[in-house]
């Protein structure tokens, strides 16, 4: 590679008298010369530079090909290379785990690391695997479109958890994928905070309806069908890029919205989503933004009646106007083994209608997901060896007003910084104090207190709020925050007004406070209890599935069963949260990990600014020193004695073809002496040597011999010796 002028050291280990300012330092230097990317040996870390450089080509990408770490400048692709040469050499499972705050740059790194790998493949069956590539590609766009919004921290924030497996070939080509996806962020479909959209999917559907001029129109098929929608379809839905919308807020669709309506069509036609499931899915979007814009009010005989788009809205959701009316006028209930009707009110009819929007957007996010799994499933037949996982999520984020969504996703960034630690820090210190390496042992901080005041059983908040939930009797979410008080009085991590009377910040009654590891957090208790619970009438789901719209009806199977007198509660949004977050850290666990740790310049979003606390503040709450001090005592490998022995053994007269010694650990010192390596220390079981460059020379001296000791086994075989 054309080496390029070193700006500050490419990577921490290599600072002098480590400090934070030191380390501040240096990351501002290369961020000032777009040097965005900067190792901690074999960690990641990424500022997000808020402008396009021009560092992601093909040609960048051949520079990584094949290369180690220590080879080449620091950069995501380096990472993407370093976890399928680990898949490639060793058949291990690997996987990438992307943190940082809400818009530090995960996503796109997510989305470089899958360009890199679907480009780095062999040229078997070139065809098949362009086709895999591309559909693992798309399904990003789609994903985004239906899942991503613009918040007043990301214009294009992920508003879900994803995690993407990619699948290998036994060759290292991918065969296909899977996502797993986490707990969408559903209120924002009714409501958002001031300054920030609703899900791209609205602004896009809206858009249609606009002649749209995009450069993407004009290639092949995907595009006409992307014209075809915007001309008849989008009419026929019933809205108007002009309209202000309910559900819409004051934003109105801009012209990169229909641009990107022409992408999105054109991703779900190359994942074969045929093109009747694609008019259901914006026949669903649709149906949403007019549930928004209906009124109700009562006629004098006490009926409600519903104004607005009604028969607009019930056809793109393929139900009769009556029984939509029916549903939002009162429902059927189960009391006391009894089946009852009960007349809702017209605030009972506005809180019906919402619940309804919501759960109709959530469900069909998930059901796209499983549609995309369907497409980029590894075909039967195919055998799949091993894995490479992407874990993208949303990033820890503090608003002004904090609900029950951002208290999941805040706990959801403090169990990836619970596993960054576990297996960077503290293991990693632990097996050196077994081992009786010398060693000063690194203070960091770790978050598995405020973990488990979030998850431990019976005594964490989700079980606390599950509790509250199974009462008999309905409490309010004020009774849940004193029962959390009452409960959490005395966490170093929990403060809520009644418990800190003098602390202004909290609203008595209302607010409570966890310091998280990446901050201070005050929640609002509002609506947490309906939220956990996040059950909906029965009613709703066998009207949605009465739909004629074929993909509507089959997102919502347990509609067509018949009113249950007893049903079993089912797990509450928190706890089903916590599982899926235990079942990912499982997951992890099993495979070799990688670390991009993502860093936000500036809360502007804005090019070349660099806001010094903030940045200040991110390095310290994720460990980015503690992580240095760690590894420059650390070792870039570590093998056990027998294990390198037999994979070394060769290099020296007096280890091959054995050892006369009493133990492998003093062939493998005799070994190091002959070859003259000092930088390592030896454990009891294990050599721990400290630079990646030895390691890659020993490999380099093992290859250049191994043809030679072939030559001289045939001959052995063959008596000629
Ligand atoms: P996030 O995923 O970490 O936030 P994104 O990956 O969406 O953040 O990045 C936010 C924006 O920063 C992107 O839309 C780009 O405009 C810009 N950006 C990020 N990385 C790069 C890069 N390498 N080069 C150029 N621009 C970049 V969130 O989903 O809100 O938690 O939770
Ligand atoms: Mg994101």
């Amino acid at each position: 590679m054309a080496s390029q002028p070193e700006v500050g050291v490419s990577d921490f280990v290599l600072l002098d008298n480590l400090t934070t300012d030191k380390f501040i330092e240096n990351l501002h230097l290369r961020f000032q010369h777009n040097k965005i990317y900067t190792n901690i040996g074999e960690v990641l870390v990424s500022v997000n530079p808020y402008k396009t450089l021009d560092i992601y080509g093909a040609a960048t990408m051949m520079q990584y090909r094949g290369r180690e770490m220590f080879e080449v400048p620091p950069h995501v692709y380096a990472v993407a290379d370093a976890c399928q040469r680990v898949l490639r050499q060793q058949g291990r499972d690997t996987c990438v785990l992307i943190s940082g705050e809400s818009g530090s740059g995960k996503t796109e790194a997510s989305k470089f690391i899958m360009k890199y790998i679907a480009a780095n493949t062999t040229e078997n069956q070139r065809e098949y695997i362009d086709r895999i590539k591309n559909v693992l590609i798309q399904s990003n766009a789609i994903l985004e479109t239906f899942g991503n919004a613009k918040t007043n921290r990301n214009d294009n924030s992920s508003r879900f958890g994803k995690y993407m497996d990619i699948h290998f070939s036994a060759g290292g080509d991918p065969a296909g994928g899977h996502v797993s996806n986490y707990l969408l962020e559903k209120s924002r479909v009714v409501a958002q905070q001031p300054g920030e959209r609703n899900f791209h999917a609205f602004y896009q559907v809206s858009s249609s309806s606009q002649p749209i001029t995009s450069p993407l129109l004009g290639h092949g098929s995907p595009s006409s069908e992307g014209r075809l929608l915007s001309s008849s379809k989008a009419s026929k839905l019933g809205l108007s890029p002009s309209t202000q919308y309910q559900f819409l807020g004051p934003g109105r669709p801009t012209s990169q919205d229909g641009q990107l309506f022409a992408a999105t069509n054109s991703a779900f036609n190359a994942l074969g989503f045929p093109p009747r499931v694609v008019d259901e899915i914006w026949s669903i979007v649709a149906a949403v933004v007019l549930l928004g814009e209906l009124t109700f009010s009562e006629t004098p005989d006490g009926n409600l009646h519903i104004g607005g788009p009604l028969s607009q809205c019930v056809s793109s959701l393929g139900i009769s106007s009556s029984s939509l009316q029916a549903c939002m006028a009162g429902r059927v209930l189960c009391a006391g083994g009894e089946l009852v009707s009960k007349q809702h009110s017209l605030h009972d009819a506005a809180a019906t209608r919402h619940a309804l929007a919501k759960a109709a957007y959530d469900r069909l996010f998930a059901w796209i997901v499983q549609q995309i799994n369907k497409a980029i499933d590894v075909p039967s037949g195919t055998h799949a060896s091993s894995v490479i996982g992407v874990l993208d999520i949303y990033g820890f984020e503090i608003f002004d007003t904090n609900s029950f969504e951002q208290f999941c996703i805040n706990y959801c960034n403090e169990k990836l910084q619970q596993l960054f630690i576990e297996l960077v820090l503290k293991q990693e210190q632990e097996e050196y104090s077994r081992e009786g390496i010398t060693w000063t042992p690194v203070a960091y901080f770790n978050n598995r207190v405020i973990c488990e005041l979030i998850d431990a059983p019976h005594q964490g908040i989700i079980a606390i709020m599950d509790e509250a939930c199974l009462n008999p009797t309905k409490i309010s979410d004020r009774q849940l925050l004193e029962a959390m008080d009452k409960r959490l009085s005395g966490h170093k991590h929990y403060t809520s007004r009644q418990l800190a009377p003098t602390d202004k910040k909290l609203q008595h009654g209302v607010d409570f406070r966890i310091t998280h590891y990446a901050g201070e957090v005050t929640y609002a208790i509002t609506n947490f209890m309906d939220k956990n619970q996040d059950s909906l009438w029965q009613d709703l789901k066998r009207l949605l599935h009465s739909s004629t719209n074929a993909s509507l009806k089959d997102m919502w199977p347990e509609g067509g069963t018949t009113i249950q007198k007893t049903s079993k509660r089912p797990p509450s949004a928190a706890t089903l949260f916590r599982n899926s977050m235990q079942a990912l850290v499982q997951g992890l666990l099993s495979k070799e990990p990688f670390y991009v740790r993502c860093v936000k310049p500036n809360p502007r979003q804005a090019p070349n600014s660099w806001d010094e606390q903030l940045v200040r503040h991110q390095v310290s709450y994720l460990g980015l020193v503690e992580n240095v001090r760690v590894r420059r005592a650390g070792f870039a490998s570590r093998q056990r004695y027998d294990r390198f022995l037999r994979r070394y053994k060769m290099l020296s007269q007096y280890t091959w073809p054995n050892y006369r010694g009493t133990s492998d650990k003093e062939a493998v010192l005799v070994l190091l002496r002959d070859l003259a390596v000092t930088d390592f220390q030896a454990g009891h079981t294990k050599l721990f040597i400290r630079s990646a460059k030895t390691v890659h020379q020993l490999e380099t001296a093992r290859a250049e011999l191994i043809p030679s000791i072939v030559v001289l086994l045939q001959k052995l075989w063959r008596g000629a010796l």
